[in-house]
């Protein structure tokens, strides 16, 4: 009975917390690499010319962390272990003040801080400033640019059409689905009617929120076609999980088409009573 009690002491429980995490992600990933686990449990492929820079501070921040997570397991492991009651012996306790421990606390934290978080904000700021910072040029004529107006619960799109101007009859306006070129650099102009949205395009790497009386700015150059989600990342109301659009990135050939014919059926549906559709502002750089 004894032997029974101690198996379910707290060592013992502290040691199987410990072990089940790894464990059972071991055994989720039995007889798979270790990028089919990055597949199944990571983020989605990136899709846009920043993507893979962010790909890689976000797996260098993983990594770090879990490394320090398993050695800070296994520094707590030993003594638990080690100074624990055992038949014939009593537990010693200790508050970690002494000189030596101040040392080792001391040395290990600046490790930490200096290292790791020195590391991760290199990256980061280098990201910054080559990828979500680095807006192309307004006056750039491949730049697609796009007006987004966020409401509760929905993505209003505006583009300026063939004439490259916004407000004019030929904008091409649609809700929830956006439609943008391949391999041009689509630039972003994001407010919104209500509360507080955050524009996300998870396979771009893009997130930026969408505040009522102020223009936010934002890009990406998608290097992929196809389709990809369109979601608010900012709790704004009980039907915010609604606020679900889709990102169609089309080859420069049918883009053009498509925005030609768009242009064209915008025209002919253009309503100049209809001052709800009448939205854009002047374009912020
Ligand atoms: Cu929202």
């Amino acid at each position: 009975m004894n032997a029974l009690r101690s198996l379910f002491s707290f060592p013992t429980k502290a040691v199987a917390a410990v072990l089940a995490t790894p464990l059972a992600l071991g055994l989720l990933s039995a007889g798979a690499t270790a990028q089919d686990v990055a597949k199944r449990w990571g983020p989605t492929d990136p899709a846009s010319t920043f993507g893979e820079d962010f790909q890689y501070l976000f797996w260098l921040i993983t990594t770090l962390v879990s490394v320090s997570f398993a050695i800070v397991c296994v520094l707590l492991l030993i003594p638990v272990l080690r100074d624990r009651a055992k038949p014939g012996k009593k537990a010693h306790y200790d508050h970690g003040s002494s000189l030596h421990d101040k040392r080792f606390t001391a040395v290990v934290s600046l490790i930490v801080f200096v290292v790791l978080d020195a590391w991760v904000l290199v990256v980061a700021m280098k990201d910054l400033r080559e990828g979500y910072w680095n807006i192309p040029a307004p006056d750039d004529e491949k730049t697609y640019k796009v007006e987004v107006l966020a409401q509760q619960w929905a993505w209003n799109f505006r583009a300026t059409g063939a004439d490259g101007e916004f407000g004019t009859a030929d904008d091409i306006l649609s809700t929830n689905t956006l439609v943008v070129p391949k391999d041009r650099p689509v630039s972003l102009n994001l407010t919104s009617k209500d509360v507080i949205h955050a524009f996300f395009l998870p396979d771009m790497r893009v997130k930026r929120d969408a505040n009522p009386g102020a223009v936010n700015i934002a890009w990406f150059q998608p290097v992929v076609d196809g389709e990809f989600d369109i979601l608010c990342a900012e709790l704004c109301g009980y039907a915010h999980y609604q606020m679900h659009g889709k990102l169609q990135v089309l080859e420069k050939g049918v883009f053009d088409e498509w925005e030609q014919e768009a242009s064209r059926l915008a025209v002919a549906a253009h309503d100049a009573e209809d001052t709800e559709a009448h939205w854009a502002w002047e374009w912020q750089e």
